[in-house]
């Protein structure tokens, strides 16, 4: 029924993800792609669970309750329809985890900005914690993220934690303190929330155009993907 209730939705389809290379020095990032979209954020946000919500797959990346699990930029080559030019995902090590030696906090970061100051196209999505909005990490990044001119989406995770009415309050508290820097998107994992506006805001035209085209497709072929992302994942190397 998966693929009857994507004609229905329109959801986006499963996205096909491979796992390239877990990188924990710049000798080690990919050739760049087309395109790149940068995960970034604290550690514990929620950025490999919204890198797998986005992709539609349940276990590209790993997800952990532990805080600072991933301490590698962790690169995956994603294809929207066969066809389409390739792009690649990076998933950022957590910036700022408390508990983290300072020297291990400073190398996650000096990591993260290597490879943003790296050439390539690329936008990066900014996660925070609904609950926890723009504090001066946040800030720090957003504004690294303007020298660099690299685009930047505001992506506020975990909207299920807040009630309604804390959630349109926070909603306008970011807006005002974002003041036009980047665009903000909610985002939930549990109540898939967000997924189709980012891909709507975060990716080229291009890309989203050969989505569309892939679900035309598939709507019209009742054949597609699970848009549950009940797929195998993206295979790790
Ligand atoms: N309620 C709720 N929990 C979430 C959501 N997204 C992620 N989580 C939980 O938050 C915890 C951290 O998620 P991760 O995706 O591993 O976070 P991360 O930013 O990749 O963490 P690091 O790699 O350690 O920096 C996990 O326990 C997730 O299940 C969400 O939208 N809602
Ligand atoms: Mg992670």
């Amino acid at each position: 029924m998966a693929t009857l209730k994507t004609a229905m939705t329109g959801a986006p389809p499963a996205l096909k993800a491979d796992f390239l290379c877990g990188a924990s020095s710049s000798k080690r990032f990919p050739e760049p792609l087309a395109f790149e979209l940068a995960f970034l954020g604290r550690s514990n946000c929620g950025k490999s669970s919204l890198l797998n919500f986005f992709l539609g797959r349940k276990n590209a990346a790993r997800v952990s309750s532990l805080p600072g699990r991933t301490r590698e930029i962790n690169f995956f080559r994603v294809l929207f329809a066969k066809g389409a030019d390739p792009f690649l995902i990076a998933d950022l090590p957590g910036y700022g985890f408390a508990a983290a030696p300072k020297a291990v906090v400073r190398g996650w970061r000096d990591l993260a900005e290597s490879y943003l100051a790296s050439p390539g196209r690329r936008k990066a999505l900014l996660l925070t914690d609904a609950r926890r909005g723009i504090a001066a990490e946040e800030e720090m990044l957003l504004n690294l993220l303007e020298h660099l001119e690299t685009p930047v989406v505001l992506v506020a995770t975990k909207c299920d934690k807040l009630g309604r009415g804390e959630l349109a309050l926070r909603e306008r508290e970011l807006k005002t303190v974002l003041n036009g820097r980047a665009p903000l998107v909610l985002s939930s994992t549990l109540k898939r929330l967000g997924r189709e506006e980012l891909i709507k805001i975060a990716l080229p035209e291009e890309c989203r155009e050969a989505a569309s085209a892939l679900r035309g497709k598939e709507s019209a072929s009742g054949g597609g993907k699970d848009p549950k992302g009940g797929g195998s994942g993206a295979e790790r190397a």
